[in-house]
């Protein structure tokens, strides 16, 4: 976005791709359904038709399904290299169609533009990255230590077909990370992507199948959760499940494999946080603010990384609450599509309203360190408008509070033990920022909060693909970490094979 000739070309694309009214309903064999339609709406202007979508029927869902368990022996039995090969097509064909894809980014989930591109970037590397990693650990066996005469041999195989169930905050990036893991590592995948956000995940598979994964391989069933997610789930086919979204359906979906008869079958959840930041008075006071309205507001709070209680030091808290009210002060909110908006809507209705009855609660019982005034030109979507309160304890947040919702604890000093014991307490446990410039306390926090990634003096975004691989523990999810290297492995089951040397021509 630094290069004004580049950001003008992509402005252009964007715009092109903004007049399009995509369609999206089930994909199943390489085929769109038809069926009854519903319209698609703008989060950032709800008069605003972006597409349509028809939904997934529980005829659907079985003929997916069977489809998929019919396909699993040819795609699992394919040498690695071609399933990889078709994860950089899609990676190259999703660079080919950046503008149709940020523009639907922007209109469909109320993305920023800086942050459509960097979701355009992330899903791109997912591909990328899984097919690299397909490429060394799936495409020969593992030769393992054994005694003399005997050769010892491990393999990673597909497991069947695997479900992909994934939320509307990184609607593609999300997407396309659990969906192309499953496929490169042998699986048929039914994906049944957010109610919110169908059309980037209908753009997302067609994408796939002209990269070349077979339609029988990969199909789509867009639909809400209890009629289409949890039928998945329950069917006594499937291998595997990867779920992103809400803490609550995950033990929700847990409880479902627990009750069910048939195969036990791996969840892969990675679900929300409670995640903290800690600052002490050594810590540089411009560059903590920077960093808490990046971690704080950016892509409106709606990551499930983004920071939502900062601990300062209560000597230099008010100063910080100060000097945080002024830069919130400076951050535009509107509509997504303009360059200079930093704060775009949330999801939809219903997100809206959850932040607004936790925004009532927080002015009765914490103190208002500032809250931004929505303009007009928000008046048609869901805007919620950025706040921060100080608060007395954690015990005030029962649960996640998903949006651009800040809350400030000050501690003392000599009490940063009980801080710890309560951001371990919420159970918890994704990502920590850290502001100090004592070796001795970062390492001390670290070491003693149950996290999946901290972040030392920066901000808590960035989970780079093969850089910070990305996941928690706890109430934040079962790990592998997406974007790692062992994160495949989950997807694949694991067989040995030993053979006795000893026996002629061995
Ligand atoms: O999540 P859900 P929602 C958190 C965040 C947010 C809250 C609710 O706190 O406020 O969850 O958001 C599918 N069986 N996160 O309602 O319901 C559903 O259709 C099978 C954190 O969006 O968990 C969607 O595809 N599937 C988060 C997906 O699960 C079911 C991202 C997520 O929806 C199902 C999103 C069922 N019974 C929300 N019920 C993150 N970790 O980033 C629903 N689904």
């Amino acid at each position: 976005l630094s290069d004004p000739e580049a950001m003008l070309a992509l402005a252009g694309e964007i715009e092109a791709a903004a007049a399009g009214r995509p369609q999206a309903g089930p994909i199943i064999g390489g085929q769109l359904r038809s069926g009854e339609a519903m319209e698609v709406k703008n989060p950032a202007d709800t008069h605003e038709t972006v597409g349509s979508v028809v939904l997934s029927t529980a005829a659907d869902v079985e003929d997916a399904v069977g489809r998929a368990a019919r396909a699993f022996a040819d795609w699992s039995g394919m040498r690695a290299e071609a399933r990889a090969a078709c994860l950089d097509r899609a990676a190259d064909l999703m660079e080919q169609r950046r503008g149709e894809i940020i523009a639907l980014c922007i209109r469909e989930a109320g993305k920023t533009i800086g942050d459509a591109v960097a979701e355009l970037r992330e899903a791109v590397d997912f591909c990328r990255y899984y097919a690299a990693r397909a490429r060394t650990d799936f495409a020969a066996p593992q030769a393992l230590p054994g005694p003399t005469g005997e050769r010892n041999q491990l393999y990673l195989h597909g497991r069947g077909v695997f479900v992909c169930i994934s939320p509307w905050n990184f609607p593609l990036a999300i997407f396309m990370g659990q969906v192309s893991a499953a496929l490169v590592a042998g699986n048929c995948v039914i994906a049944k992507p957010a109610e919110q956000t169908p059309l980037i995940a209908s753009l997302a598979v067609r994408l796939l199948h002209q990269a070349g994964v077979p339609g029988d391989v990969l199909h789509l069933l867009p639909g809400d959760g209890p009629g289409v997610g949890a039928p998945l789930t329950r069917d006594p086919r499937i291998a595997g499940i990867a779920f992103t979204g809400s803490t609550e359906t995950a033990r929700l979906i847990n409880r479902t494999l627990a009750a069910k008869d048939g195969p036990i079958v791996p969840l892969i959840a990675e679900t929300g946080g409670q995640n903290a930041m800690i600052v002490d008075s050594t810590a540089l006071p411009e560059q903590v603010v920077r960093d808490v309205l990046i971690s704080s507001f950016q892509s409106a709070g709606q990551r499930c990384s983004a920071l939502r209680v900062l601990f300062v030091q209560q000597d230099i808290g008010v100063k910080l609450e100060k000097m945080l009210a002024g830069a919130m002060a400076e951050l535009k909110i509107g509509n997504p599509a303009w360059l200079q908006t930093d704060i775009g809507p949330v999801i939809d209705a219903e997100a809206k309203a959850m932040l607004e009855t936790h925004a009532q609660r927080m002015e009765r019982e914490g103190k208002l360190v500032y809250r931004n005034k929505l303009g007009a030109e928000c008046a048609g979507g869901h805007f919620f408008a950025p706040a921060a309160y100080r608060i007395d304890n954690l015990n005030r947040l029962q649960r996640e509070v998903f949006g651009p919702v800040l809350h400030v604890i000050h501690y003392a000093a000599d009490r940063l033990d009980e801080v710890l014991a309560a951001v371990n307490g919420t159970g918890y446990g994704l990502t920590l920022g850290i502001h100090s410039r004592i070796d001795g306390k970062i390492a001390y926090i670290a070491e003693r909060l149950r996290v999946g990634n901290a972040y030392v003096n920066r901000n808590m975004i960035g989970a780079v693909v093969g850089v910070q691989p990305f996941g928690g523990e706890g109430l934040s999810g079962t790990g592998p970490k997406a974007g790692g290297p062992r994160y495949l492995h989950r997807f694949a089951t694991e067989r040995t094979l030993t053979i006795d040397t000893t026996a002629a021509g061995g």
